[in-house]
């Protein structure tokens, strides 16, 4: 059997990389269908060399598409994946709209699998701050359960989307031409910045990125009693994600020599940490890429069991599409498509 693959949202930031993730994927495709919003129609989209046709992303849209990637927004995936699990499509979404709904799983393949198996036409895709910390903590938590996580994130402006993507390309232009420097999307300038501010604010004095950071860890890890303290920044990187990480562990930690070989021989994970030659792991150097490199790895001296970890992923790649196509790879390998 081949695979008929809806991506909605085929144009954004996104949804081009779920694209050119699809690309490459092992997946039996069929046909890949690009969707988006009306604007967009019978506008193009290339795939395997192909340039395929964008329709609209609406009730009847469906029909025939056996799983439905969904990077449109929080808005689009409330409206339209109802009607894509009616027309048979299981949804695989990328948005915030479902993830801590008791019924959906929140799945990082590296990390928990198995809570997949059991979805009900919709798996949710976790936020990019979430996926690349939990791929590197899990292989230490599993061995020394981690009680606290204290992280700062440094997050590039192509989380935003497109339109944050053109922001920072012309404030940069304009700062170098000596111009008033245009602003829309940021609250205040993001180039040679840095805004302690990613969504909205909560009535707690945290962002909404902060405490996705908080509630999904708890779901994906399955443990109601980890502790996560984050701070979320957006700085003038394009792409990748970075974190400072601190955690504190219940069991004590091993020398970092075989901390280092755990990370390095977990599922996603690859060590970059030389810092003699100046080793590690940094965004410009990280675009395009698949796995979440860790560096800086070193114990915390001011506590029993603890851990400082820089760790840096692809925020459109392991962040958001190919999370979201590895999940869709382990419903056909495991033949888990049906669900319950
Ligand atoms: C950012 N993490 O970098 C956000 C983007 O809940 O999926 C993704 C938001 C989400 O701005």
């Amino acid at each position: 059997y081949k695979y008929r693959i809806g991506v909605v949202g085929a144009m954004g930031a996104v949804g081009t990389e779920m694209l050119a993730t699809l690309e490459k994927s092992t997946l039996p495709i069929a046909e890949v269908i690009p969707l988006d919003v009306k604007e967009n129609e019978g506008k193009t989209v290339s795939f395997r060399g192909q340039p395929l046709k964008i329709k609209t992303a609406e009730k009847g849209a469906f029909k025939g598409i056996d799983i439905a990637l969904f990077s449109a927004g929080e808005t689009a995936s409330l409206h339209l994946s109802p009607i894509a699990r009616e027309e048979g499509a299981v949804v695989i979404d990328n948005s915030n709209a479902f993830r801590m709904e008791p019924w959906v799983p929140l799945v990082v393949p590296e990390v928990n699998p198995e809570a997949a198996k059991a979805h009900k036409g919709l798996i949710a895709n976790p936020n990019c701050s979430t996926i690349q910390m939990l791929v590197a903590l899990k292989p230490l938590h599993d061995r020394y359960k981690i009680k606290r996580i204290v992280v700062a994130t440094y997050q590039a402006v192509s989380g935003t989307g497109l339109l944050a993507i053109e922001e920072l390309n012309k404030q940069v232009e304009a700062y170098i031409l000596g111009k008033e420097l245009p602003r829309s999307v940021y609250p205040h300038q993001i180039a040679f910045n840095a805004l302690p501010h990613i969504d909205s604010f909560l009535e707690n004095g945290y962002t909404k990125e902060e405490m996705k950071m908080f509630n999904e860890t708890r779901k994906i890890l399955d443990d109601p009693e980890i502790m996560v303290s984050p701070t979320a920044v957006r700085i003038p990187v394009f792409r990748c994600h970075s974190e400072a990480i601190n955690i504190e562990t219940e069991k004590p930690l091993p020398e970092i020599a075989e901390i280092v070989q755990i990370l390095d021989n977990a599922p996603g994970v690859k060590v970059i940490d030389d810092v003699q030659n100046r080793e590690y792991p940094m965004p410009v150097y990280l675009k395009g890429t698949d796995k979440v490199y860790v560096g800086r790895i070193r114990k915390d001296f001011t506590v029993p069991h603890g851990l400082n970890l820089w760790v840096v992923a692809d925020n459109l790649r392991k962040g958001a599409a190919l999370n979201a196509v590895q999940i869709a790879e382990l419903l056909v390998e495991k033949n888990w498509l049906k669900g319950e």
